[in-house]
């Protein structure tokens, strides 16, 4: 028989609830905490033969390393400038031909486009022998403030063809490559969900629900990649996406999205040329599966596709503070992950999400919970060669030659 539940039972059985709560909570971090540590090798060798910049060292195995900029860092910080030529044959605007971010922006009014930040861009690799590749057509951010009172399912193609028009047309011919669709697939935890409660796995239920699967319905990805290479027929075309490179469930669910949607794209005779996987890796993740992430390489390579992996950076978000040990993971991290995906030789191209720590998206999108500045990238912040620059460099130095 239950016993009546009088007052004092309760708060005695809520007071040891809340203390065996709180004692998993402490356990649990206590192994993850013990996790990372385990992944330090203060041992591991990072040296690296010679002085030759990044670039150098890639493009002696037939690849191109480059960085994404914000131009007006570029403008702004002559050290920055200097280290970008030294070590980079490529680089991709971070804000400046995404729709609407106002540094100014490209698209301020639904006829106005201001090319005049790109056009300064251009010059600038031009200049220096560098190629230029574009950031982004087709995306749900940083889309402008008059879009969601302007376009509708009357005017959303047409909207969307100007824009393609207007942006590829004028460079055309002087891109290296377009980034045509970014994240159409939905998250890679919704994925999971929906597999979970039986809903068809199939490439509608795949898409993220974006304004432009609304306004234009899921042949949108299909229209975008045809009015590009219409524009610009001397473009690589890439369908550019997040959340592929670990051995988790939500990761697998995307991968296997994806591929569903490239399979899709080609046997539409799509002109798309590539994948861009974006690679924003996390210091902390345990679930490193080379095999796996070789396989989807391999499998998105049998059709016919290259990949460019567009957008590397390691987070150490998670990291103890400690700055060498912090180095060393992060390093580490950034080995293991190229020295994997250079192995497959459909992979031409590794472009980082800025070069410096001193302007990484990670500072404002995945602070430390201790506020020390974050380390995710080759260079600190005073433009030195950190120990993730070894690994990057001795990852191309251990790459087999493209042909
Ligand atoms: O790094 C970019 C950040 O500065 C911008 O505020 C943000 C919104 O435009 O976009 C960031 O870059 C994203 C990229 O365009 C697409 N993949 C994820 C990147 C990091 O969020």
């Amino acid at each position: 028989m239950f016993k009546k539940i009088t007052r004092r039972n309760f708060i005695w059985f809520s007071l040891g609830f809340v203390a065996a709560v709180g004692t998993t909570k402490v356990t649990l971090n206590y192994h993850s905490k013990q996790k990372i540590l385990a992944l330090d090798n203060p041992a591991k060798d990072f040296t690296v033969i010679g002085t030759s910049s990044l670039k150098e060292r890639a493009a002696v195995k037939g690849l191109m390393y480059g960085t994404a900029i914000r131009n007006h860092h570029l403008w702004e910080d002559s050290k920055l400038a200097e280290t970008l030529v030294k070590e980079c044959q490529i680089l991709v605007p971070e804000w400046a031909l995404k729709w609407y971010i106002p540094n100014p922006a490209l698209r301020p009014e639904p006829n106005i486009f201001d090319f005049s930040e790109v056009d300064k861009i251009l010059a600038f690799a031009q200049n220096k022998g560098l190629q230029l590749r574009g950031h982004t057509l087709v995306w749900h951010e940083s889309l402008p403030p008059w879009f969601q009172d302007t376009v509708n399912s009357n005017n959303a193609q047409q909207i969307l063809e100007q824009h393609i028009n207007t942006v590829v047309g004028r460079y055309a011919g002087k891109m290296h490559s377009w980034d045509v669709v970014n994240e159409a697939i939905n998250e890679g935890y919704l994925l999971v969900r929906e597999q979970k409660n039986n809903i068809p796995n199939n490439l509608k239920n795949n898409l993220r629900k974006t304004p432009w699967l609304e306004l234009l319905g899921d042949n949108y990805i299909d229209k975008a990649f045809r009015l590009t290479h219409q524009a610009d027929p001397t473009a690589t075309l890439v369908y550019n996406d997040y959340g592929l490179d670990y051995d988790t469930d939500a990761d697998e669910a995307k991968r296997n999205a994806v591929l569903n949607l490239l399979e899709n794209l080609k046997s539409k005779g799509t002109p798309i040329h590539a994948l861009g996987i974006q690679a924003h890796l996390d210091a902390s993740e345990t679930n490193f599966n080379p095999d796996k992430l070789r396989s989807f390489l391999r499998d998105v390579a049998s059709l016919g596709l290259k990949i460019m992996i567009t957008e590397l950076d390691v987070t150490d978000e998670k990291l103890p503070s400690d700055i060498e040990m912090r180095d060393r993971i992060i390093a580490k991290t950034y080995e293991d992950y190229l020295s994997t995906v250079l192995s497959e030789p459909a992979v031409t191209t590794v472009i980082t999400w800025g070069i410096s720590d001193k302007y990484s998206w990670l500072s404002d999108f995945k602070p430390r919970p201790d506020k020390a500045a974050v380390r995710p990238l080759p260079f600190d912040a005073n433009m030195n060669r950190k120990l993730g620059w070894n690994a990057i460099a001795r990852a191309f130095d251990n790459a087999r030659l493209r042909s």
